[in-house]
């Protein structure tokens, strides 16, 4: 049973409908921990399957390029309202494609190529986009880098203020995609104003966190804010930007015409959905448990041994260090991955290996605090983790085959929104 329906999918293309009913299958049995996805509610699943898909808006609310706006209209005036109330923003846009065309927006609105920018770097937690050499803002803007402390794994404030006041970047970023401790909002932005920066705080992982009360806001603080819409915010992939009233005018700009056409109608639509869940009165107590799951399940991979990133977590997310393990990050990954438990590899802070291979595993607990798991099953998902690492430095295959049965027996009683299995 797939809800909602695709049986004109099935109908049509049997092929796509096997393989997103297998996605779904894949979603519902698995111990899901990408520390960047979750699960959609079907009204947003709805809203982005619709025939909004079907229509061209380029332009803003009143002053479009296409007729035929007298729906469009309402539904983006309608999330911009919802964006603004839920984080207390003066502007939003939410036509931003997903996160990085949002952050490449912010170039565009604020420098000119060739100018500084400074962000945390890739390998310590940062984004790419907030100017690694690969990207194009690492190619076309000057990047400046800070880091972590490595004794205590979290970001070096002193050094982002004497590289920030050495180097005079345009625009500061603060956040990222590998951040398991509270991001000081009101330090960046001293330091920013000390040195004539524009602070950038890109909460893409966060900012359900944020618009739940479990983690302070940068409403007040970032003269710019970006998001995701699909990490912790639980809405489709799509992204928004928030600013002061003052940067209004050349963040859209930036946006339309700068960087993008059209904007994607179904997921404006499905934005503002999502908006509105997260302004319900229960979502907030969904934001502490995502927090305090991921506490429960530091605390437990800590006493088995575990090397944590900053020693724990204050959010959603927990770096794990494996090097003490004898194991590496992707043969980890992959072994967990076959048993049932889905994150990724990823480099520590100073990681000596290569990034395609580093020596560490990234957990988020955003999905399966959806599913509706708590604290009391956070000691067993540790205990699962450990028996499938220890399965890969003993080279033991039976492991990952047993516990992907036990994973999937948990989780038949935790239902999934969106996807039901045949009865
Ligand atoms: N891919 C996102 C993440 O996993 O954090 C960031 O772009």
């Amino acid at each position: 049973m797939h809800v909602p329906s695709v049986s004109h999918l099935s109908a049509e293309d049997p092929e796509i409908a096997g393989l997103v009913e297998a996605e779904a299958r894949r979603q519902y049995e698995k111990l899901r921990l990408i520390a960047s996805e979750n699960y959609v509610s079907p009204a947003v699943l709805e809203a982005t399957g619709s025939v909004l898909t079907n229509k061209y808006s380029e332009g803003y609310a009143g002053k479009r390029y296409y007729e035929g706006q007298q729906n469009v209209d309402p539904i983006e005036l309608l999330a911009i309202r919802r964006a603004k109330e839920l984080f207390g923003a003066e502007h939003a846009n939410v036509q931003p494609y997903s996160g990085s065309p949002a952050n490449l927006a912010v170039y565009m609105a604020f420098l000119e190529p060739g100018d500084p920018v400074m962000g945390l770097s890739l390998p310590m937690g940062g984004h790419l986009t907030h100017g690694w050499s690969v990207s194009a803002t690492g190619k076309w803007f000057r990047p400046v880098r800070y880091e972590v402390r490595a004794d205590t794994g979290r970001v070096d404030m002193d050094q982002v203020r004497d590289l920030a006041l050495k180097e005079r970047p345009k625009l500061i970023w603060c956040g990222g995609t590998a951040i398991p401790r509270t991001i000081d909002f009101p330090a960046f932005a001293e330091i920013a104003r000390e040195a004539g920066a524009v602070l950038a705080a890109d909460v893409a992982h966060i900012a359900g966190l944020i618009a739940g009360g479990a983690h302070p806001s940068p409403i007040g603080h970032a003269d710019v804010v970006t998001t995701t819409t699909h990490k912790t915010l639980r809405g489709p992939r799509g992204a928004m930007i928030l600013s002061t009233a003052e940067h209004a005018k050349a963040v859209d700009k930036a946006v339309f015409p700068g960087l993008q056409g059209g904007p994607h109608d179904h997921t404006t639509a499905a934005i503002a959905v999502a908006l509105k869940e997260a302004a319900q009165p229960d979502f907030p107590a969904y934001a502490r448990q995502i927090v305090a799951n991921a506490q429960v399940l530091a605390a437990a991979l800590a006493d088995r041994g575990y090397d944590l990133v900053s020693g724990g977590t204050d959010n959603h997310l927990i770096l794990i260090d494996l090097t003490n393990k004898g194991v590496a990050g992707k043969p980890a990954a992959q072994a967990l991955d076959r048993a049932g438990i889905e994150l990724n590899y990823n480099a520590v802070p100073f990681d000596p290996r290569k990034p395609f291979d580093p020596s560490g595993l990234r957990i988020g607990t955003a999905a399966i605090t959806t599913r509706g798991l708590g604290a009391e099953q956070m000691p067993l998902v540790a205990a699962w983790i450990d028996e499938v690492v220890q399965g890969v430095s003993k080279q033991d295959e039976t492991v990952a085959e047993r516990v992907a049965g036990q994973v999937r027996e948990l989780l038949a009683s935790y239902p999934m929104p969106g996807w039901a299995p045949a009865p």
